[in-house]
């Protein structure tokens, strides 16, 4: 029953490094286009927040940069979409999917996505705007050290999962190295092609 209700739901994965400015987008477009925001991220940070066992494991997990398992990632996304699938008007899934797998789950055992949104942006504009927010975040991964770490596990396990929606003629590109305002003028351009 609960597979029924997601099996119809628009979906639009969001993919890019650590820093490359999904969050920032995200919200631009919730506000223009009306869609409903789930961050991975913001999920696992809140299942921290709660103070479960689980959320001390997901720590450790994050402050070494590295992913944390498919189930309890997969199963934190379809909780939430559960709960807010009777008045959306489609999703937009940011950070994920992070690995081929998370990508194949979840279009088996929900639907498949319309398109993947992918931003492109150097390790040194990515490393510059994290280091920037290290400074206000309080984040645990918001560091020197565990940045790099984001970023070698970016490159060896997520661009498999970009060039996968590349081949599949599913992905959206966008060069994220300029303000938010010149970003989001062509991500505007994308949503105004694909729900006109
Ligand atoms: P996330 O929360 O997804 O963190 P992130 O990749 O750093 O992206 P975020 O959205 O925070 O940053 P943004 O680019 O918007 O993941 C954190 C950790 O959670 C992962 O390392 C992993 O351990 C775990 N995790 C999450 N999803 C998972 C999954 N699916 N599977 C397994 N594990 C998972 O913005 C960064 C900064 O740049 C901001 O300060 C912003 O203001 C600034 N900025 C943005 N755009 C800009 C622009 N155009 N110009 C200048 N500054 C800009």
């Amino acid at each position: 029953k609960n597979e029924e209700a997601l099996k119809n739901v628009k979906v639009v994965f969001v993919i890019g490094g650590p820093g490359s400015g999904k969050g920032t987008q995200c919200e631009r477009i919730v506000n223009k286009y009306g869609f409903t925001h789930l961050s991975t991220g913001d999920l696992l940070r809140a299942e921290v927040a709660s103070g479960s066992e689980r959320g001390k494991e997901l720590t450790a997990i994050m402050e070494k940069g590295e992913l944390v398992p498919l189930d309890t990632v997969l199963l934190l996304l379809k909780e939430s979409m559960l709960a807010k699938a009777a008045d959306s008007k489609g999703f937009l899934i940011d950070g994920y999917p992070r690995e081929m797998e998370q990508g194949t789950r979840f279009e088996n055992e929900v639907t498949p996505c319309q398109f993947a949104l992918y931003f492109d942006v150097s390790d040194e504009t990515m490393t510059k705007r994290l280091l920037g927010r290290a400074e206000t975040s309080g984040r645990v991964d918001d560091n020197e050290e565990t940045i790099k770490k984001r970023l070698k596990t970016f490159h060896d396990i997520t661009t498999p999962v970009v060039e996968y929606y590349e081949k599949e003629g599913k992905l959206k590109k966008v060069t994220a190295e300029q303000g938010p305002d010149e970003v989001f003028t062509q991500v505007e351009a994308i949503f105004d092609e694909m729900f006109k």
